[in-house]
């Protein structure tokens, strides 16, 4: 078979005109610049985007690394010259002003938090989620000035009493040593021929489909169905939107009237994603007219399976040990807390990637690091991680600040870190992996492409504030990183190993730092919040991160309740 799509996916995706912002990110890190945030939506609604980039590009000073707010400014306003741009946020005016407007950390339940934790109405379990602050807070008697020796195994005479024997986990998706691929061509077009045999398999029971080319030799009026991947997504001038379908033949372009209640689907739309479109062919029978259309999703039916007896897992991410903002009270004080009667049914803990800081992850990071060599960052994670009961299962995957290729999916650490982070003898396992807890599968993904999400969907279906809602929509195109060539670094392959074939129930992530939980369609979606304050670069773009925060799943309900340490 001839099957010619992945470039002409990527080509099309990335360089048809640049309206997206993650196109513009993408673009701009195609050749080399970091970009601020305010900046890159700046690009996007400028008049002309496309010819605002090329200017932007053109009088960016030798040397610059990130492109800034302040100098979109002044190209957007005419003026040429170079003012903010620069390496560091120190140049940026702009960024200096963002920053007073920041929460920052510590200071109780941020109102971002709040944001997050109200946002959860759809969810009858996570409807009231019990927010509980008290019993965590470490100034509490309970707490007390104990030495970090005492805190181990023992609080005040009570002692965890776990029986190992009753526990479950099975890691039923890691694909370390899997990973084959050698970035050759073909492997390109066999992730993405996989992706549309998998994902496909999920819509083609639902449509009448028919390939590309037999669509395009249809007369005219037929009712006709595909299911693809989206190859281009444009707006006509009179409003509507043109989505190309790409499968194994050829594309073929279907056109979602702005009337229509699929527009507003239009806009939920990633290239690369597999959807199945229906409708009737034009006059010429070159287009067809949507009246219809399908994501794989997860049915509304879904039932997540409980486990058969009280037991809890935390979920946890970003920790980010050897940078200066790693809040090492805040963890500690979470890792006593689970030596206390309430962290008594707390068996699992479960670390959604960014271990440590690493080295060389942005630019100017090196500013900002407490240990400097990676090594050193590893054996100071495993000294924070031997602080925790050590009867608790735990389970790792890495993130995109640890030290494993940035390609996902991401293998497992090494022979070498593994010998490292051997406190408690945790399951390390790759970037995404599903393990099944006690009957409860639990997806776990770092989650860089929520930042791709985050920047292309409007702010009511996905948002750095509801992070959980980015989530969603990775559910429902049943992949947890649709779009290929922006942030989101994909490893070519023999199989798709992002698409999520089986639906999870519990969805896990991390890499936004904001705290957010909620369900859809009956599967729990959770990002935990981190153990970093803010940053500089965050200072810079704005971003308040929720630092210092637990979520504990009881996994006989699937219900939520949220601890605080900071
Ligand atoms: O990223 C934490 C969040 O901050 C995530 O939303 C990406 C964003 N972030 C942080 N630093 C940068 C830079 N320098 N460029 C672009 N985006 C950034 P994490 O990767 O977990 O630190
Ligand atoms: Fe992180
Ligand atoms: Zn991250």
């Amino acid at each position: 078979m001839d099957f010619r799509y992945p470039f002409a996916i990527a080509r099309e995706c990335l360089f048809v005109p640049l309206e997206g912002p993650a196109r513009i990110v993408s673009e701009l890190t195609s050749r080399g610049y970091n970009v601020d945030r305010e900046a890159v939506t700046l690009l996007a609604s400028a008049d002309d985007p496309t010819g605002a980039l090329e200017r932007v590009v053109e009088h960016a000073p030798a040397g610059a690394l990130v492109i800034r707010t302040a100098h979109v400014r002044s190209v957007l306003a005419g003026a040429d010259g170079d003012a903010g741009m620069g390496t560091d946020a120190a140049g940026d005016p702009d960024a200096d002003a963002e920053a007073s407007t920041g929460t920052g950390t510590g200071t109780g339940l941020s109102p971002d938090a709040d944001a997050a934790f109200d946002s959860n109405k759809p969810s009858p379990s996570a409807q009231d989620p019990s927010v509980s602050t008290g019993t965590s807070d470490p100034k509490s008697p309970d707490r007390g000035a104990r030495s970090p020796v005492e805190t181990k195994g023992s609080i005040e005479g009570f002692e965890r009493s776990i029986d190992p024997a009753l526990r479950e986990l099975e890691i039923v998706g890691d694909m370390t040593g899997q990973s084959t691929g050698t970035g050759e061509y073909r492997e390109f077009v066999q992730v993405f021929r996989d992706r549309l045999e998998r994902l496909g398999s999920k819509l083609r029971s639902r449509v009448n489909h028919r390939p590309a080319t037999a669509i395009s030799s249809m007369p005219s009026g037929s009712d006709v169905a595909m299911v693809g991947l989206v190859n281009d997504i444009r707006s006509t001038a009179s409003g509507h939107w043109l989505v190309e379908l790409e499968d194994a033949t050829g594309t073929f372009p279907f056109l979602v009237m702005k009337d229509r209640e699929y527009a507003s689907l239009v806009e939920e739309l990633l290239c690369d994603e597999v959807i199945a479109m229906e409708g009737t062919l034009s006059d010429d029978g070159g287009i067809a007219f949507v009246d219809g259309m399908y994501f794989p999703d997860v049915p509304r039916t879904y039932r997540p399976s409980t486990a058969d007896r009280h037991v809890q897992a935390a979920l946890i991410s970003d920790v980010h040990v050897g940078s200066q903002e790693f809040m090492a009270d805040a963890w500690n004080a979470f890792a006593d807390w689970l030596h206390t009667p309430e962290a008594a049914h707390v068996e699992y803990l479960l670390i959604a990637g960014d271990m440590v800081e690493g080295v060389g992850v942005y630019p100017n990071q090196d500013e900002e690091l407490d240990i400097v060599d990676i090594y050193e960052q590893y054996e100071a994670f495993n000294e924070y991680l031997k602080r925790v009961p050590g009867d608790m299962e735990i389970v790792m995957i890495p993130g995109n600040h640890d030290a494993v290729r940035l390609a996902e999916p991401q293998p497992g650490f090494d022979e070498r870190l593994r010998g490292i982070m051997s406190a408690h003898d945790p399951q390390i396992v790759s970037n995404p992996s599903t393990v099944t807890i006690e009957g409860v599968s639990v997806l776990l993904y770092h989650g860089v492409s929520l930042d791709e999400v985050i920047a292309e969907l409007p702010a009511d279906k996905a948002s750095y504030e509801e992070p959980h809602k980015a989530m969603f929509q990775l559910l429902k195109k049943r992949h947890v990183a649709p779009q290929y060539g922006g942030h989101t670094r994909l490893a070519p392959e023999e199989k798709d190993y992002l698409a999520i074939d089986t639906v999870p129930d519990i969805f896990h992530t991390g890499h936004v730092h904001k705290l957010g939980f909620g369900k859809y369609h009956n599967v729990l979606a959770i990002n935990s919040g981190c153990w970093q304050s803010q940053t500089d670069f965050q200072k810079s773009v704005n971003i308040s991160p929720d630092a210092g925060y637990a979520p504990i799943v009881d996994l006989d309900t699937l219900d939520v309740t949220v601890q605080k340490f900071s």
